[in-house]
């Protein structure tokens, strides 16, 4: 059994597809071990990109992940824990390249994802290995809000 982080990204929550989103993942097998509506603040964001620290795109992506390009004042990220076999691996697959334009069309971000304004707009996050997905849980999550 694994556990991964979810986040439905303001794009997808504009588009309203976290309905769509988590029917995908929960079609894989995997169990919602944690959900909530969290009013991000930017000094999460910054603490949950910390490996963006530096970068000349991190305020953009902190900015976007605010709501600021996609028309929601009140900050909202839609957090999901899901749990089962492989499932960092399994849901990394069905989510797609980190460039919308260069995932395969049939993943989440090759159908949903966009560039606009030079800013990438790709729908959902997911933690990328076992150890990240434990460390952005304990983040994003107390420990009696989410399963074990
Ligand atoms: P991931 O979301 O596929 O795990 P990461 O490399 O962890 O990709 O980057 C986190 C987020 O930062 C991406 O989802 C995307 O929103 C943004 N990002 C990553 N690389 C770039 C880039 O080269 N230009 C602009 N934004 C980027
Ligand atoms: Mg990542």
């Amino acid at each position: 059994m694994e556990r991964t982080l979810i986040l439905i990204k303001p794009d997808a929550i504009e588009k309203r597809l976290t309905g769509l989103v988590l029917s995908r993942f929960e079609a894989l097998g995997l169990e919602i071990a944690g959900a909530k509506v969290v009013r991000a603040t930017e000094e999460l964001l910054r603490q949950h990109y910390d490996n963006l620290k530096g970068t000349p795109f991190v305020d953009e992506v902190v900015k976007f992940m605010m709501g600021d390009y996609n028309n929601l004042p009140d900050h909202r990220i839609y957090a999901f824990v899901l749990r089962g076999d492989n499932a960092v691996a399994r849901v990394r697959a069905a989510l797609g390249a980190t460039n919308p334009e260069k995932a395969d069309p049939w993943t989440l971000r090759g159908q949903f994802g966009c560039i606009k304004n030079g800013v990438m707009q790709n729908a959902v996050h997911a933690s990328g290995t076992p150890q990240e997905a434990e460390r952005e849980i304990a983040l994003w999550f107390r420990a009696e809000e989410v399963l074990p």
